[in-house]
């Protein structure tokens, strides 16, 4: 058990809000340790990069956002889809490469994308969801809503001139857009200091003027007070804000690897701010007992099950529509 938090971070939400997002957290890890043993039997193939320990950052996220919001990321997306309403079978089913999955069973692990619920996608190549973002942004603007663009990054990706460019014309226009670093420690198997002399990659934004804050993200409900500010800024017009978000992924870069470059001990103690049981923690302090997490555990679980089963048994798109969505149709 993980030690008590400080009375700084005590609760803002209450016992039933806090339990939901727990809920939330609990149904990402559940559906993504079922694609894990789907990898190993075959039934997932390809690339598959899960977001396990992350998912404080995409539920705290989702919870300071608005649904029409806007998000576009990278390929280590399962947790910010569901986080944003992604169906768990719509995202198994991707995952399966199935024609009921949210691309139609086209995408795949790394291109889970759903309009319905204005998730506008993930992206195999790092850092071009930067410059796709600062686009989704500029429509936003346009089009004179009040929307925001979230987009999700790593910290490799903050040294890819996509992301600094797409950072200059955001400030230059003043997008709704917010740029959130996840710094997870790692890009595949090179370390933050490694890869970059500055390690807080918000500090990025200051060389194009740009609001930014930074903070640990294993709170969900640090993360969901300190978004609301960030996306809050950006909605009322006063332009773009990049944050940076410290987190950790418990697992390797992808499911094929065995992350042997992590220091020994490192992963253990990491795991001390897991998520899950930090909030766990929290929602005892605040008389959530035994039969109440005993039910989420066993909904989610149901849910979980349901998701692969329902992948499982969907058809294989049809070859025919293959080229489909190449290009738009013309006219269109
Ligand atoms: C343009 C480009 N260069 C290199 C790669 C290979 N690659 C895939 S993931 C990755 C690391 C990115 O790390 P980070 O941005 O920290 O994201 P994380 O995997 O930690 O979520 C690299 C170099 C790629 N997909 N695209
Ligand atoms: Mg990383």
């Amino acid at each position: 058990m993980p030690p008590p938090l400080p009375a700084s971070a005590l609760s803002e939400l209450g016992a039933a809000p806090l339990l939901e997002l727990w809920e939330k957290m609990v149904l990402i890890r559940r559906v993504e340790e079922m694609a894990a043993k789907a990898y190993t039997e075959r039934k997932i193939l390809g690339f598959c990069h899960l977001y396990i320990g992350q998912e404080s950052v995409a539920v705290g996220a989702a919870a300071a956002c608005r649904p029409e919001d806007r998000w576009i990321t990278g390929y280590r997306e399962h947790g910010q889809a569901m986080a944003k309403g992604v169906s768990p079978r719509a995202m198994m089913a991707e995952l399966f490469g199935k024609a009921t999955g949210s691309t139609n069973g086209l995408g795949g692990s790394m291109h889970i994308f759903d309009k319905n619920v204005h998730f506008m996608g993930g992206y195999g190549i790092v850092g071009a969801q930067c410059a796709l973002g600062a686009g989704v942004a500029w429509s936003l603007k346009q089009l004179k809503t009040d929307a925001v663009c979230l987009c999700w990054f790593g910290d490799g990706a903050a040294n890819q001139g996509a992301f600094f460019e797409s950072m200059c014309l955001a400030q230059l226009f003043k997008l709704p857009i917010v740029f959130v670093c996840e710094n997870n420690f790692y890009a595949m198997g090179t370390a933050v200091d490694r890869q970059s002399a500055l390690t807080d990659m918000s500090l990025r934004g200051l060389g194009v003027g740009m609001a930014r804050d930074q903070f640990e993200g294993f709170d969900v409900e640090t993360v969901r007070h300190r978004m609301s500010a960030a996306v809050e800024y950006a909605r009322s017009g006063a332009g773009p804000v990049i944050v940076e978000v410290v987190t950790y992924r418990h697992r390797g870069h992808s499911m094929s690897d065995p992350a042997k470059y992590r220091p020994a001990g490192e992963l253990e103690e990491k795991k001390k701010s897991d998520p899950i049981a930090l909030t766990e923690h929290r929602l005892r302090g605040l008389g959530v007992g035994d039969a109440e997490f005993e039910a989420v555990r066993d909904r989610v679980e149901l849910a979980a099950k349901d998701a692969y089963e329902f992948a499982d048994a969907s058809p294989l798109p049809d070859p025919a529509a293959l080229y489909d969505y190449t290009y738009a149709p013309s006219g269109s």
